[in-house]
């Protein structure tokens, strides 16, 4: 920690890469607003469009995607009025700020994120030079606004360790405390929600099969589909959670069920212990439907008026520059820039 008193702020984004998953309700989107609604920091939500481009995305559908999660955020709980909502490239201070840090990283640091090598794979040679500074650009994020929270899932927290050894490197280069040293917040019961198809594999918005992860454009028949063909083993579920340690594709159902009802594990296992999965299968998509079929209309009704959209994200962007650009120029006259 630095000794300096930074204002208690979160912020958080999500990539519309895709549309929403459960996944990214799970761990994020729901603590983005249980955050914001315990009205004890101020929240800065933001969807990454600039992180999404670190792979191919057909411009269009980025369009259309980022509306659509901009939608699903709002039909969440995320409240414009109370918290800044906007997409990351009409705040360029985010972009700026990354510049900096890319000369901050090193490159081993960067080489050794496994999202980097899960995602660019034995193929890094064409990957893109953004997808390998990805990292740095999501420390910009955070550090622009001088966050002191930021919740995320469980497959970021690699990302924010790097965002604290950028800080802390800033800070002692140049001899100063002017970046925070943020905390991830990971927690709850659902901070790796898994692939319905491999218990081993994280729900992913880029999964090639759209079985292997309940959509927030999903209707009810499709959830429980899904949820009825989710991969899992013979046996009934048993009556306590250690005994689902080697259990990957059960332990999932039950993790998603338990964050669904908002229950403790064991509260799950004492309910549902001893049930096959043809009984506990339509109790979870039942539970599954309950909390997002409402979210999923509210989200359309939102998508029925795409310049009201982007009405919010303008006005969510000017807030966001408002704090992101002093932050910024600050960063650059520590660097020894002149402004002129
Ligand atoms: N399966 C998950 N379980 C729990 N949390 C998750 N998150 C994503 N997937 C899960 C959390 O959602 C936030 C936003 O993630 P993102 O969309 O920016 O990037 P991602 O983690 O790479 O998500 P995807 O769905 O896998 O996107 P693609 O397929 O485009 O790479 C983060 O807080 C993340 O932890």
């Amino acid at each position: 920690m630095t000794g300096t008193a930074f204002t208690p702020r979160v912020f958080s984004g999500i990539q519309p890469s895709g549309g929403l998953t459960l996944g990214n309700y799970l761990g994020a989107l729901k603590r983005f607003v249980d955050m914001q609604d315990a009205g004890t920091h101020e929240c800065v939500y933001c969807l990454v469009d600039l992180h999404a481009i670190t792979v191919w995305q057909n411009p269009d559908d980025l369009r259309k995607q980022t509306r659509e999660a901009a939608a699903a955020f709002m039909a969440a709980g995320v409240d414009p009025a109370r918290s800044v909502l906007f997409n990351q490239s009409q705040a360029p201070a985010h972009a700026q700020l990354a510049w900096a840090f890319n000369c901050v990283a090193r490159m081993g640091w960067m080489g050794r994120m496994t999202q980097w090598k899960d995602k660019a794979g034995k193929n890094s040679e064409q990957a893109s030079l953004g997808l390998f500074a990805y990292p740095a650009l999501m420390a910009a994020d955070i550090l622009a606004y001088h966050a002191t929270h930021v919740p995320v899932g469980e497959d970021q927290k690699q990302h924010l360790e790097l965002t604290r050894d950028i800080a802390a490197k800033f800070n002692h280069d140049f001899g100063v405390d002017f970046f925070p040293i943020t905390e991830p917040v990971i927690d709850g019961p659902a901070t790796r929600v898994m692939s319905l198809r491999d218990g081993t594999k994280k729900m992913s918005k880029s999964d090639p099969s759209d079985m292997s992860r309940i959509n927030f454009s999903d209707d009810a028949d499709k959830i429980a589909q899904k949820f009825r063909k989710a991969r899992t083993d013979p046996e009934p579920l048993p009556a306590t959670y250690a005994e689902l340690k080697d259990r990957p594709e059960a332990r999932n159902l039950i993790d998603i069920y338990a964050a669904l009802a908002a229950k403790s594990t064991d509260a799950v296992m004492a309910e549902v212990g001893g049930q096959g999965w043809g009984q506990f299968k339509p109790h979870l998509a039942e539970v599954a439907v309950e909390v997002l079929s409402p979210m999923t209309g509210e989200m359309n009704r939102f998508m029925d008026d795409p310049a009201e959209i982007d009405r919010i994200l303008g006005e969510g962007s000017a807030k966001a520059r408002e704090i992101s650009e002093p932050i910024l120029a600050k960063t650059y006259e520590i660097m020894g820039m002149i402004a002129s």
